[in-house]
């Protein structure tokens, strides 16, 4: 089972600890009994057996989960406490088992998958039943507490994240932005205990592995040392903030433009409610707000969509036909009886949109999918994930992940931005081209999303590295989750916060428990494959307007590294696509370039920038 979207990618190495307990004791030498067995060769059986454990077992937690996230009841939550704790036991046990071989000298692929296994989960507990019960019941918990998460306003019906999500996308009345934003973070305090026992666990159980602590262990998944991680997702800020400050400030004038008051403060920054969403993470959704006369892209995404009577299965199969029209096969039949697309009436569901690999052949997207051009994007990003799935299961079991979890989330977001006009023309959904009068306000709407994300993703891990590593004590969790959003982000909270509020809760990946660095690195990424792709295209105008639909070459060169999956260092799978070693800021800022001169431009003579106290 493998599940990106929905934060138990780390159960992938799944199973029960009485079996392997049982089954390690048992193993079969892979020697001829005459010959001497050598720690290499243990250690090849070992890595042969623990993959044939998650082949039997991973499916069995796929199903547990897909019908926990579409039926949350009491009962599937108590399964998947109880899958999650045979996980975690079973994860364990392979993690220190492989540690034995840390100092052996190994074969590429043997040493590969022992180290992978070491770092099999995202929070590993002690070995320790008791603790690794409690674990189990606490992330259950706060996945739960999310699901069920409802703002009760004083007058109405009570409000879901989606709903709350779609009042943000839409309302420009400044008092009723602050009451949902308000209004959802009422869910999350209950979660605070629970998380800091969390924390507690987890880091006892990665120390047990011989990392410094769990934030540690997930910054090792990239090939390198975790220090040089950190410096590495540093050096990419340090190449796009200069972008992110340009637009933060003409933004901001605008915001004050249209609420006035209640958008100015006296450090400069904005106040988080204002922009369109209810984390202040994508802009887009206000960006008939922020564009001027000369920027204007000339139609709107959802408005095409809407009146061509597009509905969710057309706009999935738009999708997965951009894939086909790459040369990758359909998704099976299976992909369209067992996903799910549209939101249930009769009973709650986890709304927040994932793709599944439950078996290497039966592949899903769960969503609750609205007419709207950013649920388009959306499709094609779950589609990613199950294209990749797909192309990557021709390898051994431990191999079938992304090449680190950022290219992961960057396929999909790859191809949908050759969501171009020329594009739209195509599929009949637009007339004809708008001229280039209009890119600077395509750009625009795309920066809304993409460069606004960029300090966003950074600040949901900065965060709880500093929580893991203990930087951050319990008492100060929600000043030093603002402390960092002031800080990269320059927006600012509508009302105050204190510790009686837990901020970072009401964030889906963080009562979920997925890592969010690998959106940040997909934000860097999919510009380069972008480009990359565009190149192999012999695509000569401004990047933007490229689109690689129907381009079967880029298609048969994008899944040569699909099919990589995790068998390579990141390194190889990027080269093997776009030429490069390194992930790179120069693929992004050279899309936007246009627009970083017109903003420059707008912002002349401005105060730009904010304080943080
Ligand atoms: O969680 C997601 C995907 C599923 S992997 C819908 N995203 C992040 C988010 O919603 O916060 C995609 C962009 C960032
Ligand atoms: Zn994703």
């Amino acid at each position: 089972m493998n599940n990106v979207g929905a934060g138990v990618v780390g159960l992938l190495l799944g199973g029960a600890a009485y079996w392997v307990v049982d089954n390690v004791a048992k193993m079969e030498p892979t020697v001829e009994p005459t010959m001497v067995s050598t720690a290499a060769d243990e250690a090849r059986a070992f890595v042969a057996d623990a993959e044939a454990t998650f082949e039997e077992l991973g499916p069995y937690a796929g199903h547990v989960f897909w019908i926990q996230a579409n039926f949350f009841t009491h009962d599937s939550n108590w399964l998947v406490a109880k899958v999650s704790e045979e996980f975690t036991t079973l994860g364990v046990e392979l993690a220190i088992e492989a540690s034995r071989y840390n100092d052996v000298e190994l074969d590429f692929d043997t040493r590969r998958k022992i180290d992978s296994l070491r770092r099999g989960l995202t929070l590993p507990a002690p070995s320790d039943p008791e603790k690794t019960k409690e674990l189990a019941a606490i992330t259950t918990g706060l996945g739960a507490t999310y699901a069920a998460g409802k703002y009760c306003p004083a007058e109405g019906e009570c409000l879901a994240d989606i709903d709350i999500i779609q009042i943000m996308a839409n309302s420009r009345d400044e008092a009723e932005l602050k009451d949902v934003w308000q209004g959802w973070r009422t869910v999350s305090p209950p979660m605070r205990e629970d998380y800091v026992r969390m924390v507690e666990i987890a880091n006892e159980g990665s120390q047990e592995l011989g990392f410094a602590d769990t934030g540690a262990l997930w910054r090792e998944g990239y090939d390198m040392p975790a220090d040089e991680f950190t410096a590495e997702a540093d050096r990419l800020w340090g190449q796009v903030a200069p972008l992110y400050e340009s637009l933060h400030c003409y933004v901001r004038d605008k915001m004050i433009d249209q609420y006035g008051e209640a958008a100015q403060t006296d450090s400069g920054m904005i106040p988080a409610h204002l922009l369109g969403n209810i984390w202040a993470q994508q802009w887009g959704n206000i960006f008939p707000l922020v564009a001027e006369g000369d920027a204007d892209p000339g139609y709107d995404l959802t408005q095409l969509l809407v009146d061509a009577g597009y509905d969710e299965i057309q706009m999935v199969k738009t999708g997965e036909n951009f894939f086909t029209s790459l040369g990758f096969e359909p998704m099976p039949e299976t992909f369209w009886e067992r996903s799910l697309f549209t939101k249930p009436q009769d009973r709650t569901v986890q709304c927040h949109a994932s793709a599944w690999d439950i078996d290497s052949t039966d592949f899903r997207i769960k969503m609750c999918i609205d007419i709207t051009g950013e649920d388009f994007n959306t499709i094609h990003h779950e589609l990613g994930h199950n294209f990749y799935q797909r192309a990557y299961k021709i390898q051994t079991q431990i191999y079938q992940g992304g090449a680190h979890d950022g290219f992961h989330e960057a396929i999909g977001d790859f191809i949908a931005l050759s969501i171009t006009p020329n594009y739209l023309v195509q599929l009949g959904l637009l007339d004809e081209e708008p001229d280039a009068a209009a890119d600077i306000g395509l750009l625009l709407s795309q920066a809304l999303d993409k460069i606004a994300f960029l300090p966003f993703s950074l600040v949901v891990d900065q965060w709880r590295w500093k929580v893991f590593s203990g930087e951050v004590a319990p008492e100060n969790y929600n000043a030093a989750w603002w402390a960092l959003r002031e800080q990269y982000q320059g927006v600012t909270p509508p009302v105050e916060r204190t510790e009686a509020n837990f901020d970072p809760g009401a964030k889906y990946h963080i009562p979920g428990n997925t890592p969010y660095m690998r959106y940040f690195l997909a934000h860097i990424l999919q510009f380069q494959f972008h480009k990359a792709a565009c190149d192999m295209a012999g695509w000569e105008g401004p990047v933007h307007r490229c689109s690689i639909y129907g381009n079967q070459e880029v298609g048969t060169r994008l899944n040569a590294m699909l099919e990589m999956g995790q068998s390579r260092p990141w390194p190889d799978a990027l080269e093997a696509f776009t030429g490069t070693r390194q992930m790179d800021g120069s693929a992004i800022l050279a899309y936007f370039e246009p627009l970083k001169v017109w903003l420059d431009a707008k912002n002349a003579g401005k105060d730009c920038g904010w304080t943080v106290s």
